[in-house]
């Protein structure tokens, strides 16, 4: 339908005796609650929107304290669903200040004429589901009652302020504000004493303003937090040019992306740059003051990486140091218990600088705790402060606040919502929940919301749900109601993108650590805006999957299942790879597949640095092999691990695996040797097989010449490299010796069968294929041969090996004949400990910089073999343990 013919439109709504009757209700006049509006009324629904508020704006509306402005350039927090509206209005600042975007709010309300539909000063008392007439039933504190048939939640992130939770307040003879209901007339603190409460977005784009004002202004802080400048103006050029150039193209990118905004995915890790060209990249956006900038372009595990995070804070606290002239409030004001960025950073315009005011006290509530307030101002436990004015900027109960506030809503069989959410918000795609059919939240609990531009995020929930409700309609269906394995599907993809980012790491509102009493778990989706849209769109692809759908005239229809299985990254890279067309490796022929793989791990970050690095030729089963040698920075001697690389006995070599090798130095604080053993066509079985032995049996008879502590080895390897790696165990046993005292195999090959049922359901999609491992085999071995223990080592005689750990992955062809061996193991007596991985893939655990997922898995391995080694499982490290050591993740 065409904008005028929209505007022309009447909302066919009809009251029948107290009750409004419409299609759908809206709760909330703000940025989603506008757009729904809009987007539903062209699509042909009947609508109400209900708010609290007095006029639209939501969170605009009522946040008016001085210095309110957006913390995401305007140009970018703007709608762009029409682009003759995104044409029609232009920012007049980098950014827009409250006033102006509630200017906006009020241009769009007036442009699309959606008051008529919206029911101001009026708020839902209670919502109850009508099975019989399939209809949410809603009560009102104002007007009449509403029956829909779907319900939407446009209700907002950061909407409930919360309690002041302090003793005392309503003794208090002075004036109370709550940055989140400013009074609309303003607030002059001309000569006033005042007390600020609170230092988030909120306390910290106020405190400079209110300090020009005050007589004197104290400032109440419990946790110090990251604050950039914002270097408020014009927008800048290189953004105001690319999106005018093509803003089709901007907009388009912006959704795509990870966080809403158009920035491309860094590479660069930290360990990878200099010192100076860090300092560089950071001078650079600290001047550029633009939040998502320097949330994710400075280096690619920035974000995912608490050592790599680090450098960034001891950066920040230099410049609060070099503005803030007193050394102890400096200190105060330097953030020290979350990673940046884990905690929303804010941008401010000269904060750090109104410390060296003289009307200006920080109070630091770590060291002395608000005790109570009393009639003439605050007590802590060292001082008492007298004051006219206390301005509560103590934030919102977050992402669930909002929703909950609207109560009660009562749900299929009359399930309550907040009995159902009583252990945290359980969604499915942070859009729906199972048991509350027709309802729907915008940006709700378990989606990227506020991790990402909430402009996008909103339009794209917008998008998706007007678009299901039409094809409902088009269908004959009257109800959607997600289903409860699709919910706990999600929530495990929830529990599995929070170990991608830091954000976990952090008490926040986030997690809900801001509101005491509440339960706490990272609500917000970290997975990324542009990977989260094609879930959502996959889901519609795959039939609605994860939904019922019902109708008077239709069958029922039911697709479940859970929509992401894999892990996030996996899930990532294994799109990255179709994206690019890779061809079939086993149409290249031998040399082709080996040209191939080359060329592949050339695009791929270097591994992280290690004491030392090394090569040299050993003595292989007949003649010199190469090897690659990782030494930790530690003092030796250390144990020494023989690893042979993956590639299917045909492709690979000493160097191909690592950055994996790389991470079992670091992580296992010993040496690798990584042993390039001859391959087929050109050696067939049982070359590689030998040369394993033999390569161990001359790394043990050389330990003190490749400075390794004295005592038995240790062997791993991947895949075909972890056949190897057992087969050589098998023989040192049987040829007496050398000594190994234990064996890693990660997703090993152990037999030559192909009809376990992983070969069957991971044929293809999953990087290594059915038709690959057939290749691999026939090249490497001949039918007859491969019975023999030395190709398949399940059929072996397993009794007296050493020690083993075996990892096998979900999606993998050779995860079950894995998981045999490992059982097999154990029943001959072998000491066995099995990691079965959950959504990886057959390479999933050796993609160090680029699987963040895979690495519990990694530091299991490395204990394991620490274990094997006598040594205590934990190494003792700087930091590294207390988060992942890995990159290229989402950074949200
Ligand atoms: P925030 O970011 O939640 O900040 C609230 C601040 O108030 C924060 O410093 C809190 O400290 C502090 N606070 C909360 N409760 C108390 C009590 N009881 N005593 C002392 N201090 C307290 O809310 P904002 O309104 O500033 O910003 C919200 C978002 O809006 C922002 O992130 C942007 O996305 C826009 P804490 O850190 O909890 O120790």
């Amino acid at each position: 339908m065409p904008d005028a013919a929209v505007a022309a439109r009447s909302s066919e709504t009809t009251n029948s005796g107290t009750t409004q009757q419409v299609d759908v209700a809206v709760v909330g006049a703000g940025f989603a609650g506008l757009y729904l509006l809009h987007k539903l009324r062209k699509a042909g629904f009947s609508v109400v929107v209900i708010e609290e508020a007095g006029d639209v704006g939501g969170t605009w509306y009522w946040n008016r304290y001085p210095g309110a402005r957006c913390d995401i350039q305007t140009i970018d927090y703007s709608y762009t669903f029409d682009p003759e509206l995104d044409r029609a209005w232009t920012w007049s600042e980098k950014y827009a200040t409250q006033p102006e975007i509630l200017r906006y709010f009020n241009f769009v309300a007036d442009r699309y004429d959606l008051r008529r539909d919206i029911r101001f000063d009026t708020k839902v008392k209670a919502a109850n589901w009508d099975d019989t007439r399939e209809r949410w039933q809603l009560a009102t504190d104002n007007g009449p009652s509403i029956s829909c048939r779907y319900y939407i939640m446009a209700t907002g992130c950061l909407s409930a302020p919360k309690p002041p939770e302090i003793d005392g307040v309503k003794d208090f003879k002075g004036a109370v504000y709550f940055t989140g209901r400013w009074p609309h007339d303003g607030v002059d603190l001309t000569g006033k004493r005042v007390a600020v409460i609170g230092t988030g977005s909120s306390g910290i784009q106020s405190i400079p303003l209110i300090a020009e004002q005050a007589a004197h202004l104290t400032v109440f802080q419990r946790t110090p937090n990251f604050a950039l400048p914002a270097h408020n103006g014009a927008p800048p050029d290189d953004r105001k040019s690319y999106f005018e150039t093509d803003r089709a193209a901007y907009r388009e990118q912006a959704r795509w992306s990870l966080a809403g905004v158009p920035y491309p995915q860094e590479t660069a890790v930290s360990w990878q740059l200099s010192d100076a060209e860090r300092r560089e990249r950071f001078e650079k956006a600290w001047a550029a003051g633009d939040l998502v900038h320097i949330l994710t372009q400075l280096w690619a595990d920035q974000a995912v990486d608490f050592d790599g995070n680090a450098l960034i804070g001891k950066l920040i606290h230099e410049k609060i140091h070099a503005v803030v002239k007193d050394g102890e409030t400096a200190a105060a004001l330097s953030p020290h218990d979350h990673p940046f960025g884990a905690k929303r950073p804010c941008l401010d315009t000269n904060y750090y600088a109104t410390y060296n005011r003289p009307n200006v006290t920080l109070v630091n509530l770590r060291q002395e705790p608000i005790k109570a307030i009393t009639a003439s101002g605050i007590v802590t436990d060292k001082r008492s402060v007298g004051v006219d004015v206390i301005v509560f900027a103590t934030g919102f109960d977050a992402m669930t606040g909002a929703i909950m506030a609207v109560h009660p809503i009562t749900g299929r069989a009359g399930k309550s919502l907040s009995n159902v959410w009583a252990q945290g918000p359980q969604t499915y795609l942070g859009l729906t929940v199972a048991g509350f059919p027709n309802l729907f939240m915008i940006t709700g609990p378990g989606s990227p919301s506020v991790l990402s531009n909430m402009a996008v995020s909103i339009e794209q929930h917008v998008d998706w749900v007007v678009d299901r409700l039409a094809a409902l309609r088009d269908t004959g269906f009257t109800t959607m109601e997600a289903t409860e394995t699709a919910q706990a599907g999600w929530a495990q993809h929830m529990a599995d993108c929070s170990t991608l980012t830091l954000h976990r790491l952090a008490n926040t509102w986030y997690t809900g650590a801001n509101v005491p009493g509440k339960v706490q778990g990272l609500m917000p989706y970290t997975g990324g805006v542009g990977p989260y849209r094609s879930i959502c769109n996959e889901v519609v692809g795959r039939g609605m999957l994860g939904f019922k759908l019902t109708g008077p005239n239709v069958a029922e229809q039911c697709n479940d299942g859970e929509v992401v299985r894999l892990q996030p990254d996996v899930r990532l890279v294994l799109g990255m790879l179709a994206e690019m067309n890779l061809p079939q490796i086993e149409s290249l022929g031998s040399q082709g597949a080996r040209d191939f793989l080359t060329e592949f791990n050339k695009g791929r970050p270097a591994g992280r640095p290690v004491g030392e690095v090394g090569s040299g030729a050993l003595q292989g089963a007949d003649g010199p092999l190469p090897y690659r040698l990782y030494r930790p920075a530690t003092p030796g001697p250390h144990p020494i691990v023989v690893y042979f690389h993956g590639g299917g006995w045909v492709l690979g070599d000493e160097l191909s695996d690592d950055p994996f090798c790389r991470d079992l130095c670091r992580r296992s604080g010993m040496i690798v040797v990584s042993v390039g053993y001859r391959h087929a066509p050109e050696h067939r079985f049982p070359a590689a097989a030998e040369d394993g032995y033999a390569a161990t049996s001359w790394i043990a008879d050389h330990v003190a010449e490749l400075g390794g502590r004295p005592g038995p080895l240790l062997v791993a390897g991947w895949s075909a490299g972890a056949n190897i790696a057992t087969v050589t165990c098998q023989l040192a046993r049987d040829r007496g010796g050398p000594q190994i005292a234990g064996q890693l195999l990660v997703c090993p090959v152990t037999d030559c069968r192909y009809d376990r049922q992983s070969y069957a359901d991971n044929a293809v999609g999953y990087f290594l294929t059915r038709a690959l491992m057939f290749w691999f085999w026939d090249i490497y071995c001949s039918p007859a041969d491969r019975t023999d223990p030395r190709a398949s080592p399940l059929r072996g005689n397993l009794a007296n090996l050493p020690p083993a750990f075996v990892a096998t992955c979900e999606f993998d062809p050779l995860r079950d004949e894995g998981i045999e061996y490992a059982e097999a193991l154990a029943t001959a007596g072998v000491p066995v400990e099995q990691l079965q991985a959950r959504g990886h893939i057959h390479s999933s655990l050796v993609m160090v910089d680029v699987v963040i997922t895979g690495v519990s898995a990694r530091a299991k391995m490395a204990e394991a073999l620490r274990g094997f080694a006598g040594l205590p499982r934990k190494l003792e490290t700087s930091g590294e343990d207390a988060a992942p050591i890995a990159v290229n993740a989402a950074a949200g």
